[in-house]
Formats: C-alpha cells, structure tokens, sequence
C-alpha cells in the first residue's frame, strides 16, 4: 500500500515509473545507550515505522530530491557540487549518502528519489537512518555496488559524520540496515559483528511501549559531541583505544586512577556499567528470563540520568510514571536530552500505565506524549 503511493508520487513528480521502490525502518534501542562510538555493545530493533523511498537512476550527474512530507518542491543538485556541510535541510540525509558512496569511489552517476517517511523526526527513532540507508540500500541495487549491509551502514555513518556534520555512531544506521523481524540485534560495534536474539513479547504476554515526549532533540547540536570528546578525553586518560577496553571487573581501579576528574569518572562508570548491562540482557533473554530485563533497563536509566546527565524532566517523569504505574521496566532511548523512553510492561497493565503517563505530562504542564507499541520489525529491503 504504502509502496504504491510512494510509486504513484514519483510518477505524479517526475512522469515515469520508478526502477523500485525500497523501505528502511527507525529503531528504538533497548539497551546500550551511548556505547557504540566507545567500540561498545548495543541492543536495537526495528520499529514498524518506515522511511520509504521510490527510485529512479540517472546518468547526467543530477541528483533530483523529493519528499512527501514536506511541503518543498523538488530538490535538483549537481552531484559535483555535493560538499560537506553545504546543507541544512532534510535533503542533506540522502544528499550526504550519494556524496559518500562516491568518496568512497562507487559509480553512482544521478537519480531521482522521491520519499516518504513514517519515522517520527526528532524522537531519538532514527528518522535520519532510516532515510541514509533507505536511499543506500536503493543505490546499492540500482548500480549493482555489491555492498554488504555492513558496509551501506558504514558509508551511511559517514553521510551522516562529515556531510550532516553530526558527530553519531554506528547504531542507528546498522540496526536500520541489518536488524530482523521479531529480533532485537546484539551488535558488537568495534567489528560490527552481529547476533540476531528472538525478541517475541507477544508470545509472553508482555508489550513494550515507546513513548516520545514530543521534546525535539538533535544531534548537531552541541552535547552529544561533548558527550562523545568527554569519553575519548577519557579513554586517553585511561591509556586504552576506547572505552569498551575497560573490563567491567577493573572498572573500580579505573575510576581510582581518574582520581577527582569527577566529568571523566561518571562519562567512563556510565559507559562501562553499560556495556555489561547489554551483556546481562542478551544472557537473560537468551535464558528465557525476559520479565528480568525489566530492572536492567531501569538501572541504565539512572545512569543516563545522574552519570551521563543526558536525560530531561520529561523522560524521568515517563519512567517514574511507569514504573509506579506497575511496568516491568522503563528507560529512555536513543541520544538523549529529550526524545523518547521505552516501558517495559505486562499486558493487563498497558491502559493503566499509559493512562498514568498521560496524567503526569498533563498535570506538569507538558505537551501530551504520543505513546504507541514497538514491535520487533523487519530491517531494510526492497519492496517493489
Ligand atoms: C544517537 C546516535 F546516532 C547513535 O549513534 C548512538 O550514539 C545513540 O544516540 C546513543 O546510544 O542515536
């Protein structure tokens, strides 16, 4: 359905059937929080929510642009022209892809995109992932590249690092491109090696629910690069290439050798803490005690919070709303500083928190949250 109207936009813009039409989801994480460009663990999976984008190639070294949701004509760039950080708006996601496929050397010579997307913007949900390696995925086809998912998720990284200007890791654009139905995805970013874990909540009478405070984030902006220059400070620091070379098991004697350095102290607990928090969930979930997750995922929260300091008062009052209200488990996701956070919880007790969560945003003057129901999804692929 959404194909079809996709396909019928292109041939309505540019008078031609597309060559196909391809889809790339956002993600929620569910554990591994600010990890992946410390060499860590993550934990993401697909949401439902897809960018989708219908696609045409082109030989004259024009990249034409178009999306549906917003109210713009079309875009028509000179790929020669294509130069980091020469764009601001939405078209540099796409723009920065073709620009980085062809750094990288691969022939891409012009197309015609037109996109759709159902991945809300700035809800820490990866609408900027799902946009890179849904046009990835279509020139990787189109000009038969031969990539592997891993390697469109690097370049998509790359796009998004020196084209947007936005200093990310690997997550977003790896669980976009590689994650699974009905799978959460246990990736190791240092090699970006990959487990697929069955992630069925359904079937455990069990739900989890995203709920996006409608308090809109952005990575260009200045903390989470601080975030990231404060890891490395601290890596440095500590005489390791990341971070993840910490051992849970040495994290006390780490933290002694940082001595009163109380910003490197907290950067290195919350990160190393995490990793071993992504270790706990694989090993419970592996075991088939899903239900134990739940206090995981509320510790990594305190340590967004109170170490990372990356949370807002609107995540924290969606998480203690939750978590008083009977869920199993709570915690904000994706980049932080506002954004969304995910809730853990058994069926019957669904209305109920929700209701709850509703109250609280209502009586502390914020804006009403969206909240909807996450489940595990398929990962890019081509639909038509
Ligand atoms: C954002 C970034 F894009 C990811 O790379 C990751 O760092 C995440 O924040 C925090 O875990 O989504």
């Amino acid at each position: 359905m959404r194909a079809q109207q996709v396909r019928a936009g292109f041939v309505e813009l540019y008078g031609t059937e597309p060559e196909g039409v391809w889809s790339a989801p956002g993600r929620v994480n569910l554990i591994g929080e600010h990890t992946d460009y410390n060499d860590g663990f993550v934990m993401p999976f697909a949401l439902p929510h897809t960018a989708v984008a219908a696609v045409s190639r082109r030989a004259d070294g024009v990249l034409r642009l178009h999306s549906a949701d917003i109210e713009d004509g079309v875009a028509e760039l000179r790929l020669d022209d294509l130069a980091p950080e020469s764009d601001r708006a939405w078209t540099a996601y796409p723009a920065g892809v073709v620009w980085a496929l062809r750094e990288a050397g691969h022939a891409v010579t012009g197309a015609d995109i037109h996109l759709s997307s159902t991945v809300p913007s700035g809800a820490g949900l990866s609408s900027s992932a799902a946009l890179e390696v849904v046009v990835a995925l279509a020139l990787n086809d189109l000009f038969e590249l031969g990539l592997q998912r891993w390697q469109l998720a690097r370049l998509c990284q790359r796009a998004e690092n020196v084209y947007v200007g936005a200093p990310t890791g690997i997550m977003d654009q790896t669980a976009s491109a590689c994650c699974e139905e009905g799978h959460a995805l246990f990736l190791d970013t240092r090699d970006l090696s990959q487990k697929q874990i069955p992630f069925d909540l359904a079937a455990e009478g069990m739900r989890l629910l995203v709920v996006d405070t409608r308090v809109k984030h952005s990575h260009s902006e200045g903390e989470y690069g601080k975030r990231r220059a404060g890891c490395e400070r601290g890596a440095a620091l500590l005489g390791v290439d990341a971070l993840r070379d910490i051992p849970y098991a040495d994290l006390d004697a780490a933290l002694a050798r940082l001595g009163d350095d109380e910003e490197a102290v907290r950067l290195v607990r919350h990160v190393v803490t995490e990793d071993e928090r992504v270790e706990k969930v694989v090993d419970l979930l592996r075991s088939g005690e899903t239900r134990a997750i739940g206090p995981v995922l509320v510790a990594g929260h305190a340590s967004l919070r109170d170490d990372f300091r990356i949370s807002c008062p609107e995540l924290d009052l969606v998480v203690d709303t939750a978590m008083s209200a009977g869920a199993l488990g709570s915690r904000m996701t994706g980049g932080g500083f506002g954004g969304s956070a995910i809730v853990l919880a058994d069926v019957a007790d669904v209305d109920t928190i929700t209701k709850a969560v509703e109250e609280a945003f209502a009586a502390a003057g914020f804006t009403a949250p969206r909240v909807f129901e996450a489940v595990p999804s398929p990962g890019a692929r081509r639909l038509v």
